[in-house]
């Protein structure tokens, strides 16, 4: 991977960046699952642990007697949900991803379902379905013949609903039948043990879901693990080289993860598929997200868009006074963000990894 920049508006690109980037080494040894716990990364860039990211060594957080007011933003599935509805509106995450489908998905899809007259697709963490459809809509032009099943883990009973509504809405979904699960992809794993069930699929999605898991490479070793013999594993994840490595690599022992979320990005995976032998390609998409709103004093949209960087609830109402003032500087900076025209512009580029089965 070379070191794609990231575009901010009114410079020489959309989306522009892609490319094969490298394979595990063959028959190379087992996945340690303990490798890289559900973690962010220190600030040497080494997997950091899960203690010391909760704040022993924070010095910004109050004393361990104190309880903190900060609370994880999954711990209110719809405040989540609505700030990253903001996200959406303030950024161009789905168009990168869009320039993605259209640029490079034919070739990974190219081979999934070779003489199949079903297809069988599973998105973790599909959200209200936009990316979703798209994909589909490459998958029902490249197998036009063939029935296709889209199976949905999501555990937002809003988005799913939001989902229903878009896919009332499409016309041109011929032949794909659609199920959702309102459940997280660790209770999915879960059920299907208990059923003693393992359904194999002919693709399979995460896209920006992984930081919600337990554990990310027994998440990732585990649903690869499904994957039919000509099937891919798709992954869609904030790059190393976003404004999101820069904030979390400083801050994220100063954010409540109670469990519930961390801090991995695209330059995580090669190290962990490296280990399991994995085959994968990685592509880098510049994006942006406009966060001026953020500076604006009781501007509800900006409190949400810093709810959703920060995964705190409240981030502003409930944040130290000094660790918010930090993270605001922090913001600014061009480890973050670029300024053009009086905007603030976050870095929000993202990876791509396309997994071989
Ligand atoms: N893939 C969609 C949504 C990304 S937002 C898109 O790119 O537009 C992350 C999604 O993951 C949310 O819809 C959230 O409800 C869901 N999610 C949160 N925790 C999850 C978990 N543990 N397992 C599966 N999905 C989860
Ligand atoms: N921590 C959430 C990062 C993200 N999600 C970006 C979607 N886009």
């Amino acid at each position: 991977m070379d070191g794609a920049g990231w575009e901010a508006p009114g410079r020489e690109g959309g989306w522009v960046k892609g490319g094969w980037i490298g394979r595990g080494p063959a028959g190379s040894t087992a996945w340690d699952p303990r490798s890289i716990p559900r973690t962010a990364r220190g600030a040497q860039g080494a997997p950091a642990r899960r203690e010391e990211l909760q704040g022993a060594a924070c010095p910004l957080l109050q004393p361990p007697s104190m309880a903190s007011p900060m609370r994880n933003l999954l711990t209110d599935l719809d405040r989540y949900v609505q700030s990253f509805r903001v996200f959406l509106e303030r950024s161009t995450e789905h168009q990168s991803m869009q320039g993605f489908v259209e640029r490079h998905l034919p070739d990974v899809i190219a081979s999934i379902g070779n003489g199949k007259s079903t297809i069988n697709v599973l998105s973790i963490g599909g959200g209200a379905g936009e990316m979703d459809l798209q994909i589909l809509s490459k998958i029902r032009a490249r197998y036009p013949g063939a029935t296709i099943n889209n199976d949905v883990i999501e555990p937002s009973a809003d988005q799913i609903s939001k989902y229903k509504e878009r896919v009332a809405q499409a016309s041109n979904l011929e032949n794909i039948k659609f199920a959702w699960h309102k459940e997280t992809a660790d209770e999915y794993e879960s059920r299907m043990n208990a059923e003693k069930k393992t359904k194999k699929w002919d693709f399979i999605h995460m896209i920006q879901m992984l930081y919600y898991v337990k554990d990310i490479p027994a998440t990732v070793r585990y649903f690869h693990s499904l994957l039919e013999s000509q099937g891919k594993l798709l992954i869609i994840l904030v790059s190393g080289k976003s404004g999101w490595e820069t904030l979390w690599k400083k801050y994220a022992s100063s954010f409540p993860l109670e469990d519930l979320c961390c801090y991995v990005s695209s330059g995580d995976l090669p190290r962990m598929l490296d280990s399991a032998g994995l085959k994968y390609q990685l592509y880098e998409l510049p994006s942006h997200l406009d966060i001026t709103s953020c500076f604006t004093e009781g501007d509800k949209d900006g409190e949400l868009l810093l709810d959703f960087l920060t995964e705190t609830l409240d981030f502003t109402k409930t944040a130290p006074p000094e660790l918010k003032r930090q993270v605001m500087e922090e913001l600014r900076k061009p480890g973050c963000s670029e300024i053009r025209d009086g905007k603030v512009f976050f870095n929000n580029s993202q990876g791509v990894i396309v997994v071989e089965p």
